[in-house]
């Protein structure tokens, strides 16, 4: 067994020298339990809070608006935070409403900042149910939204079933997925104004 020591050492190493599979490693072959897991994400919210004043914004205004949160009951956040960080450093107008989120907040939140995009985080089956509940909220007062779905036990195939126009495995195609989804969503509203 490696000592506490070298376990950071081969982390530190691992992030830095962008070696996923060594980071991740870590927690499969139980180098790493739940409370280290927990101290890397707050050294990680650290860091971003250091980094995000230097990260230019655009002149051009925000790319899209989404807003973000883990679904009522849920109170697992780190991905749903990466998840924003990565809209965020896109240049999205981010509205985040953390975790353990009423489902009608989504609703609310919506209607209040008109935001192109809903994203949805559940990290059990229980909690993920919820989602399609909110899907149908939102669609009934306002069809032009686009929702995404993500966490670990979400798939597309459950993503298609909830009635969602989006879901993303990973913080790292999240923004792709919603690029994708907006872009979908401008064409469908230009047909209908022509
Ligand atoms: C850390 C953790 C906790 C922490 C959460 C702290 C926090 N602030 O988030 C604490 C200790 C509080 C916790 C509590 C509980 N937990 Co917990 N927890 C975990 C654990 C170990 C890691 C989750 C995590 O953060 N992963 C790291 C992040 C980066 O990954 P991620 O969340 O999957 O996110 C990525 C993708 O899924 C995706 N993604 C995520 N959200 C979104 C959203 C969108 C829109 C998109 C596009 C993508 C996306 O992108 C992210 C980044 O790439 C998992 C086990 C596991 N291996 O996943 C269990 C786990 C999720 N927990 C579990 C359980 C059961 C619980 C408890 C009920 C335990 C208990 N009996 O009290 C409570 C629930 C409390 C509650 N009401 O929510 C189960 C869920 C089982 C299930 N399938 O339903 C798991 C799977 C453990 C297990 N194997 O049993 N937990």
């Amino acid at each position: 067994m490696a000592s506490k020591e070298e376990l950071f050492e081969a982390l530190k190493d691992g992030v830095i020298n962008y070696k996923e599979e060594q980071v991740k490693e870590l927690y499969e072959k139980h180098e790493y339990f739940v409370p280290e897991v927990l101290m890397c994400a707050d050294a990680l919210y650290l860091g971003l809070d250091i980094l995000r004043p230097h990260v230019p914004k655009s002149d051009a205004g925000a790319v899209a608006q989404v807003v973000i949160g883990s679904i009522q009951g849920d109170v697992h956040d780190i991905g749903k935070n990466l998840v924003k960080m990565m809209f965020d450093v896109a240049g999205w107008e981010v509205y985040d409403l953390g975790r353990d989120v009423p489902l009608e907040k989504f609703v609310e939140e919506q209607l209040r900042t008109d935001a192109e995009v809903v994203a949805m985080s559940a990290m059990m089956t229980t909690t993920m149910l919820g989602m399609k509940k909110v899907i149908k909220m939102i669609k009934d007062k306002n069809p032009d939204v686009a929702i995404m779905l993500g966490g670990a036990p979400v798939t597309q195939d459950v993503a298609n079933l909830f009635g969602a126009d989006g879901y993303a495995e990973s913080a790292g195609n999240a923004v792709a997925e919603g690029i994708k989804m907006i872009g979908r969503l401008r064409e469908f509203e230009k047909k209908k104004e022509g």
